[in-house]
Formats: C-alpha cells, structure tokens, sequence
C-alpha cells in the first residue's frame, strides 16, 4: 500500500500565498499533497483547520496542530528542514530585514495591488497606482541592501524574499497584459527588472506560479464576490 503523504497543503492553484508554501516545499525537496479548495464553497476541512480566518494555506504536518498563514508555513519549513536550501538569512539583522519587507509587502504593497485590480475609479486608481510604484521604489531599495550585488534577495539563490514577492509574479504579468501597468519596470526599478527575470528563468517558478489563464480566473471570482458581497 503506498504510504500517505505526511505533509499536506490547503491551498488553490492561483493564490500567490499557497505558491509561497510550495515554492519552499520544492526547493527544500519535500513531498507534500495538494488539498486544492473551492474557495466559494469552503470544505469542513479548511473551516475546522483554519476557523478564524477561512483562508487559505494551511499545512498539515503529521499529527501537528494545522499551520495557518503562509510567511509562518514558510519559516516553519525552513525550522523543520534547514539543512536543505536555507530559506531565511543566518544572520539575525538579516533576517529582521526580511521580515519587515515581507509585512510591508502584505499590509500595504499587496492591499493596494488587489484594491487596484478591483475598482474602477479612475482617480483611486491613479492614486492607487502612485502608491504601488513608491513600494516598487522602497522594495528596489530593500533589494540593492540585501542582495549585495548578486541576483536575488537571497543572494545567489532563492530566499525568503524572493518567494514572498516572486509569489506575485503572475500578478506583475497580469497588471502588464490587463491594465498596461508595469508594476516593476526597467528605468524606475533595474535591479528589481532583472531580478524578475532571473526569477521567471528559475525552473521552480516555472513550475509553481499559475498561468495567466488562471490569474484572469482569479480576478473575475473576486469581481464576482466584490457585485454579490460588498466585500471580498
Ligand atoms: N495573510 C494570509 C493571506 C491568505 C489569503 O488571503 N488567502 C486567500 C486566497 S489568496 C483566501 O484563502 N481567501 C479566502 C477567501 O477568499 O474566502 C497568508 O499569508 O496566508
């Protein structure tokens, strides 16, 4: 009898948050299984595992207590298995660093992306737009720091701050291809551009970001809910 997979995720194929979690399972070569969610028709499982928020990741590992919210997974991950592909810097002030680019990236950066991509006014979306290209600017800033002339955040592998802004990727592109908006851009962000690129090239974001398809998919499921709801 094949034996069960002791690592399991709650996710869905498009949230860029699920795509963080795999991106360290990858890298750090741990099987896991792919719990994929209906995200407007919650399963028993995804309210009891994460019954205060609904969202989605949630890992389960072995008989551990469910882990909820996707940079604690990651950290969690990179605990659990850190002598394959070290997630997080070894050095503490590093590692600050990093932890307060990636609440910045989530409590501002990420809301006004999602506001953006939602409403229509043009004048919050103008206002919207200024605000994301003033992030780009501090994140290009954060990056020069941090990378230390190499290629990623990391240095010069994949780190904790290339999964938690490569998870959007698939955003940047839609935000080109939908609303002609360069997101990170070549004169005002040319470390950032690069670093976009490199990041594409790299064979697991290849295989863990979603296709665009998906993305446009995501954005109407949002749009949708935003006409029923009120609210997403
Ligand atoms: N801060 C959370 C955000 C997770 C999140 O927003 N997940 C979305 C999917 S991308 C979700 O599950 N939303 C529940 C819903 O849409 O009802 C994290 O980092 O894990």
């Amino acid at each position: 009898m094949a034996k069960e997979c002791e690592m399991k995720l709650i996710g869905r194929t498009g949230s860029s948050f699920v795509a963080r979690v795999e991106f360290v399972l990858k890298l750090k070569s741990i099987e896991y299984e792919l719990l994929q969610q209906d995200l407007e028709n919650k399963t028993e499982l995804l309210l009891k595992t994460n019954p205060i928020f609904k969202r989605v990741p949630v890992l389960l590992h072995a008989n551990e207590p469910p882990i909820v919210e996707s940079l604690t997974i990651m950290e969690y991950l990179d605990e659990i298995q850190p002598d394959v592909h070290a997630i997080l810097p070894s050095n503490p002030s590093e590692r600050a660093q990093c932890r307060v680019v990636a609440y910045t990236f989530d409590t501002l950066y990420y809301p006004w992306m999602k506001e953006y991509m939602l409403i229509e006014d043009e004048k919050r979306k103008e206002e919207l737009k200024t605000m994301v290209i003033q992030g780009m600017g501090m994140l290009e800033f954060a990056f020069v720091m941090l990378s230390k002339g190499k290629a990623f955040f990391g240095g010069d592998d994949i780190g904790y701050l290339d999964i938690v802004v490569g998870s959007f990727l698939g955003w940047f592109k839609l935000f080109r291809i939908f609303f002609d908006f360069d997101v990170i851009e070549e004169t005002r962000t040319p470390r950032l551009s690069q670093w976009e690129k490199t990041m594409w090239s790299h064979e697991v974001t290849m295989s863990t970001i979603a296709s665009h398809e998906i993305h446009v998919k995501w954005r109407e499921m949002l749009l949708n809910r935003l006409k029923v709801c009120g609210t997403i």
